[in-house]
């Protein structure tokens, strides 16, 4: 294979946050190890490596205390940036958890006022989004969660999370926005425990809402490795549901704290199966890299962590297009999922059916014997994997 099959192309709709490229290494332990990017720099590098958008949080892109000439200036420079290197805006979000305002929370805080503020925050981030024509609000509530929970009862934090939601939805609406909203569930980080830890929690939440057909989740890999999960059934779910909106990609080791590292570099394998799903179902969605360069880099190598985000998915896919192909593992694929002559299909309950299923005769120890080769398939696919297939 050339290289040039794994170089990013605007259809492959890979977009990087404001906050990921301009990761400045700072950490629990130590400050920052890079220079501060300004926006323009930020879109300038993405269209060096290939990307096709940037998203960003309010106060990436305005600071929370800029003045309103400052504003209007920082986004018109950043427009004629966008423009002049055709760079989209798929994606904005707001910044919910930087300020000390959000101590205790946004949306679930105790006191009334910092939820008031939490949703005129919101809404003039949502105005901020559609002055770039963002089609999709991704909320993560970081601060929305405990340290103990003597400080709140967590079903009103639920219900308060569900109101803001609502309103904002509601705003959405009323200003002709069209937005869709992806919720983004992460267990810890910065709290000790987040509501709604998992990507299966808001989706339970979603249907509670309002104006449910408009809000979606946005799956992160990173998330739900922490929460000791399999990722790639999370984000099934989400798709089986119609509700996969956006997805954050990045990788994480299993027990360790927020990594954000580059997509594909901690597990490949479950990388790969990922890919394998998006691909296979068509989704049509961003693929957003929410990573950064390890705290080592300089930024050209910050540009070579952004190039290697991009390439390892493309290689990645083509690995899965590879595997699709692959006459020995499409032959164990048909015959493990095939049925004996004359078994009854579980169709629909009914009566009729019900009737043909008790009127066949199982031989479950001839099924228990059914040959399922799943370490030959799986030897196969690290063969793919590896590149000796
Ligand atoms: C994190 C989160 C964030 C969100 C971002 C978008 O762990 O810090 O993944 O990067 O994705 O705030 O709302
Ligand atoms: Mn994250
Ligand atoms: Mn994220």
């Amino acid at each position: 294979m050339t290289n040039k099959n794994y170089t990013s192309r605007p259809e492959d709709r890979f977009t990087f946050g404001l906050w990921t490229i301009g990761n400045r290494g700072r950490d629990p332990f130590g400050a920052e190890v890079r220079e501060k990017l300004t926006p323009v720099q930020i879109v300038e590098i993405l269209a060096e490596v290939g990307a096709y958008g940037v998203n960003f949080h309010d106060n990436d892109l305005v600071p929370i205390d800029a003045t309103t000439s400052e504003r209007d200036k920082i986004v018109s420079e950043f427009r004629a940036a966008l423009e002049a290197h055709n760079v989209r805006v798929p994606m904005a979000t707001v910044s919910l958890f930087s300020d000390p305002v959000f101590r205790d929370g946004a949306f679930t805080a105790n006191d009334p006022a910092v939820r008031a503020y939490a949703l005129q925050k919101t809404c003039a981030a949502m105005d901020l989004g559609k002055e770039f024509d963002a089609e999709m609000f991704v909320l993560w509530g970081g601060r929305e969660g405990t340290e103990t929970d003597a400080c709140r009862n967590p079903a009103d934090a639920v219900k308060r999370f569900r109101d803001a939601l609502n309103y904002l939805v509601e705003y959405s609406i009323s200003q002709k926005y069209d937005y869709k909203f992806a919720l983004e569930a992460k267990p810890n980080e910065p709290r000790g425990d987040i509501y709604f830890p998992t990507t299966g929690s808001y989706l339970a939440l979603i249907e509670t809402l309002d104006h449910k057909e408009l809000v979606g989740v946005n799956p992160e890999v990173a998330h739900e490795t922490m929460a000791g999960l399999n990722f790639t059934h999370a984000v099934a779910q989400a798709w089986e549901a119609g509700k996969l909106f956006h997805i954050d990609l990045n990788d994480q080791m299993p027990g360790r704290y927020d990594q954000d590292f580059r997509f594909g570099s901690a597990n490949p394998k479950q990388a790969f199966f990922l890919v394998k799903f998006l691909e296979d179902v068509g989704y049509a969605g961003m693929r957003h890299f929410d990573a950064h360069a390890y705290r080592t880099s300089d930024y050209e190598d910050v540009k070579d962590f952004a190039r290697g985000c991009m390439r390892t998915y493309l290689i990645l896919k083509e690995k899965a297009q590879r595997w699709n192909a692959d006459k020995e593992i499409q032959g164990i694929i048909r015959e493990i999922h095939e049925a004996g002559d004359g078994v009854p299909q579980v169709a629909k309950f009914s009566k009729h059916h019900k009737a043909q299923l008790d009127a066949y005769e199982f031989n479950r120890h001839e099924l228990a014997q059914k040959s399922l080769p799943y370490e030959r398939l799986d030897q196969l696919t690290m063969d793919i994997l590896f590149g000796v297939r």
